[in-house]
């Protein structure tokens, strides 16, 4: 049976980019029946620095904009990383699997590293085993992410493979990338070639979850864009990255394909479109801020929450690495 995997990191405010490419999409696979395991990676948050209390409520933060999205923690098992050690344990083991050479082609490395890669946390560069540990750790078969991460998937995908190869085993299922939608890759609204990105500086980059209604209007009226009508065909976006953003945007928040949208606003000038598309973002995301502003006022609540998906997920991860240490040969008893 598919078995759902996937993570975000609590390294700061949710955005729109992280709710159409990931938490929607996690909730819709919960709905459809799927078994779902979504997990705060806080782990993986501090591969770069993270301020202690800032942690702590970005990881609340991110668990109500679960919450409030629909992952609903009856039917899913929700988790903080840090809380389920086996994660933790697994990494160490892919690590040893998988090759430098391996890591020095992941491009997200290269893209948060920058110049300075000398001075980048190891935990940074190793990232993407931790990565495959979180989801070998449940047999995951299918992990529903934004573009931006299918290389680590395929790169899980290797690790995997080598560890059955390595230890004569059919042990660890290849998990499948699952990517899908017309919003996998959301832009900058201030740079049309860039992700939408948390760790972005300016904040008018991107629409935040918990921004208000005057704000998310603002900031797409002031989003960068060229001073042509829309098309009525998606042809017509060719090398209009910016356009082609906020139609992608438009069409994802109303759950239509690029075509239909476009069969709709073709024709309008940005200065026609701007406040259907504020006004179309204002009443998809306004429920859910309130919804997290609702769940944050009860912080013990959320820490129950998280408790209770650990022991929930410590069933399902404690045999599946106590099996793969065996299979190394280590003693259990
Ligand atoms: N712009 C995006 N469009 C579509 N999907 C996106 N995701 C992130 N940005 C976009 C997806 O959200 C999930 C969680 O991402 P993450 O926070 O764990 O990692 P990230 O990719 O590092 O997110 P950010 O916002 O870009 O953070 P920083 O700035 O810290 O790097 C993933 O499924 C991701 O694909």
């Amino acid at each position: 049976t598919p078995r759902v995997f996937s993570g975000i990191q609590p390294s700061g405010a949710l955005h729109l980019g992280n709710y159409l490419g990931a938490i929607r999409r996690f909730a819709a696979m919960q709905d459809k029946g799927m078994e779902t395991i979504y997990c705060m990676v806080d782990l993986h948050a501090i591969t770069v620095w993270q301020d202690p209390a800032d942690l702590a409520q970005s990881t609340r933060t991110l668990c109500a904009g679960y919450i409030a999205a629909g992952v609903d923690p009856e039917k899913s098992i929700l988790i903080n990383q840090s809380q389920v050690p086996e994660h933790a344990e697994l990494a160490w083991v892919m690590s040893c699997v998988a090759r430098m050479g391996w890591m020095k082609r992941m491009t997200q490395f290269k893209d948060k590293a920058g110049k300075n890669a000398e001075k980048a946390s190891l935990g940074l560069f190793v990232y993407p085993a931790l990565m495959a540990a979180d989801i070998l750790v449940y047999h995951a078969t299918h992990v529903p992410v934004g573009e931006d991460q299918k290389q680590h998937v395929e790169l899980t995908r290797d690790i995997a493979a080598k560890f059955n190869h390595d230890y004569g085993v059919d042990f660890f299922p290849l998990p499948d990338p699952v990517i899908e939608g017309t919003a996998t890759r959301v832009m900058s609204l201030r740079d049309g070639s860039k992700k939408m990105s948390k760790s972005d500086p300016s904040d008018a980059s991107r629409i935040n979850l918990m921004d208000d209604a005057d704000t998310i209007a603002q900031k797409i009226r002031k989003a960068r864009t060229d001073f042509d009508a829309l098309p009525s065909e998606a042809a017509g976006l060719e090398g209009r990255a910016e356009a082609r953003n906020l139609v992608n945007i438009y069409a994802a928040l109303s759950d239509r394909t690029l075509d239909e949208t476009l069969g709709e606003v073709g024709g309008l000038q940005f200065s026609e479109f701007k406040p259907k598309l504020a006004e179309l973002a204002v009443a998809q995301l306004a429920p859910i801020s309130d919804e997290m502003r609702r769940l944050l006022a009860d912080p013990a609540e959320i820490d129950r929450i998280l408790a209770a998906g650990a022991r929930r997920a410590r069933d399902i991860t404690g045999p599946i690495l106590g099996r793969a240490y065996e299979i190394i040969g280590m003693i259990r008893s």
